[in-house]
């Protein structure tokens, strides 16, 4: 199954073949895979090599390991295109994964300077800050923390967000949304946010700050999210 002579290094060879057991379902979602000792005997190399390969798959976050227990196959990760303007909610519901969301934050305040800056805020011009916990299948994916001008939408309360953000402004305030920016990088969990998520802190995170306008250019959001980045992929069109 192996081939020795080949320049591929033998563990990414064994990695190739457990990705691929994997992808073709050998080994199911949340079950686990065959043990060090018994990969060692199944491909005739040191304990050292296999447990490399098993190492880069669970970096590559196909495999998780369970203290005590084995490592386990990790659910495909959820990919998600950056060309368009979407909700958390749409983006699930194309995906046929039931969206949900966790009030855990709801406040009104005068913002710190920046956040009033992206919304082009007067001095003294309050915001809602709203965080929430995002669900797919009952599966914590991202944390999101969103500024909105309450000016912009009065009369707002903890039960306006219960559902889609995006529903609310465009069915019940009939605006338009009309495009945004985003910034993204890398970064490792917080301790509080790891416990939110469901994750085991040090963990790797996507950060991704979103500035979304209505048409006329109005800035209507600030959102800071924190994503898993072992349940996300984002991939983008690029043309020349
Ligand atoms: C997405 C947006 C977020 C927006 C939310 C609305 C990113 C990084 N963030 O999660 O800015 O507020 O969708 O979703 O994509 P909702 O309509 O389901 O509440």
């Amino acid at each position: 199954m192996l081939d020795k002579q080949s320049p591929i290094p033998i563990y990414i060879q064994i990695e190739e073949q457990l990705k691929q057991q994997i992808e073709q379902g050998d080994f199911p979602i949340g079950t686990a895979i065959p043990s060090e000792r018994e990969l060692t005997e199944r491909f005739g190399v040191s304990r050292m090599t296999v447990r490399q390969s098993i190492t880069n798959l669970v970096n590559d976050g196909l495999l998780y390991r369970e203290k005590g227990r084995g490592t386990f196959v990790a659910s495909p990760k959820v990919e998600q295109p950056l060309n368009g303007l979407t909700s958390f909610t749409e983006d699930m519901v194309a995906r046929g994964m039931v969206p949900s969301s966790k009030l855990i934050g709801f406040e009104i305040l005068e913002p710190e300077s920046d956040i009033a800056a992206d919304l082009q805020l007067e001095q003294g011009d309050k915001v809602y800050f709203v965080e929430r916990i995002r669900f797919a299948d009952d599966k914590p994916m991202a944390i999101e923390r969103t500024y909105l001008p309450v000016e912009r939408f009065p009369e707002l309360d903890q039960d306006s967000f219960q559902g889609s953000l995006y529903a609310m402004i465009e069915k019940d305030h009939q605006l338009t949304i009309s495009r945004a920016v985003q910034r993204m990088e890398a970064g490792l969990v917080k301790k509080e946010d790891a416990e939110l998520l469901q994750i085991k802190a040090p963990a790797a995170i996507l950060m991704i700050e979103r500035i979304s306008y209505l048409a006329g250019e109005q800035p209507f959001e600030v959102v800071r999210s924190t994503y898993r980045a072992d349940r996300y992929k984002f991939t983008t069109d690029i043309k020349r």
